[in-house]
């Protein structure tokens, strides 16, 4: 590993970082938007929270990579093998962050002189307005399913298998190849491995490109992955297809998960655990985050949160260890949500020194 490349000025993005680690030749267009190298942060606030002795939490803020989530991690890779591969479009269906990314890899494709479209299928009425805005304004094409992400993902699988459109959902190994490098990072920023690694879990591509990349870069104390489905969108905590999953963690509103298999043995290879959380409790996190730790993320994110605070009042995380929580998703995101569940309000007010220092109280 090259540490003097990591926090310096001439970071380029994961694949440059860590190509080491990943299928790329010198023949593989480098497709990038710097992603990556983003910053882990001590959360004190939630670490005295958990009330458990001698924790420490971090937070892995994903919310800072270009397009606002880790996504950005999977399609450098997704994108830079589909243009080696002389692909001319890529198409996903995504609950939105997805999307979002796969729009503006495409762009960046196209940046560097290969014709890339791109088309995106989303949930219509179930995607933030963030995440749709960005599909649309990096130029892809922006179809709304009147169905569920699962139904998305059905068709899109569909039609790659009929036409010459590289799929860019996780089920591109690539994705996965890509998004293993936050395993990486976490490492490299602790100076060691984490003793657990708390991460929301919709797709399930994530845990699984999380625990690859703590197997290829840790020979011994590895740790435990502990994910987290929203209660109403739990498939693989229920052990069940979810027909009709339903949650405010729009991200994770997935029935039906692509590595599902792979989730469970991350868990249980790790003696990590796959749980629930509700939404009252994802919302309890997320005005948390940005009300005492100063950290804004989506509601989806928050989960990870949601689940150590769980897991800690049930006495399931020892002593002394180290955690650290994904955050997957910026939190400008979704305003929606971070109005609907503010604590706050927006107060409105005539333009006069007397009333404002009324207002404000004092
Ligand atoms: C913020 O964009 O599935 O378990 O289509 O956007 O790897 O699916 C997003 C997933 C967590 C879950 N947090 O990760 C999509 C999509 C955020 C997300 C997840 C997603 P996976």
């Amino acid at each position: 590993m090259n540490q003097s490349t990591l926090f310096t000025p001439s970071w380029k993005g994961i694949i440059d970082c860590y190509k080491k680690y990943l299928p790329v030749s010198d023949k593989t267009p480098i497709i990038s938007l710097n992603e990556g190298n983003t910053p882990l942060i001590f959360a004190p606030h939630i670490t005295k929270l958990c009330n458990i002795p001698g924790l420490t939490v971090y937070l892995k803020v994903e919310g800072a990579n270009p397009t606002g989530s880790f996504k950005d991690r999977g399609m450098t890779m997704a994108l830079s093998k589909a243009c080696e591969e002389g692909s001319k479009a890529i198409i996903c269906a995504s609950t939105g962050n997805t999307s979002a990314s796969a729009a503006a890899f495409a762009a960046r494709a196209r940046a560097n002189g290969f014709q890339m479209d791109c088309f995106v299928l989303v949930p219509k009425g179930y995607v933030a307005l963030g995440k749709l805005s960005q599909a649309m304004i990096y130029g892809a094409k922006v179809v709304q399913v009147i169905g569920n992400f699962d139904e998305a993902l059905k068709l899109v699988k569909e039609i790659v298998d009929k036409y010459p459109i590289t799929l860019v959902n996780s089920l591109n190994p690539f994705r996965i190849e890509g998004q293993k490098t936050s395993a990486f990072e976490v490492c490299e920023q602790l100076g060691r491995a984490p003793d657990v690694l708390a991460i929301p879990v919709g797709n399930a591509g994530n845990i699984t490109a999380y625990w690859k990349g703590f197997c290829e870069y840790l020979k011994n104390d590895k740790p435990k992955m502990i994910g987290f489905e929203a209660s109403g969108s739990a498939p693989i905590f229920y052990d069940k297809i979810i027909e009709k999953p339903e949650t405010i963690a729009t991200a994770i509103r997935i029935g039906n998960p692509a590595s599902w298999k792979q989730a469970l043995s991350a868990a249980s290879e790790s003696g990590g655990f796959i749980d629930i959380v509700t939404d009252d409790e994802i919302i309890e996190a997320y005005k948390i985050l940005h009300r005492d730790e100063g950290i804004a993320c989506e509601p989806a994110s928050a989960a990870s949160v949601a689940g150590l605070l769980k897991s800690a009042k049930l006495k399931k995380i020892t002593p002394e260890s180290t955690v650290v929580c994904v955050l997957t998703g910026n939190g400008l995101k979704d305003p929606d949500s971070a109005i609907k569940y503010s604590a706050s309000e927006a107060h409105e007010v005539k333009a006069d020194v007397n009333e404002i220092v009324k207002l404000i109280g004092f």
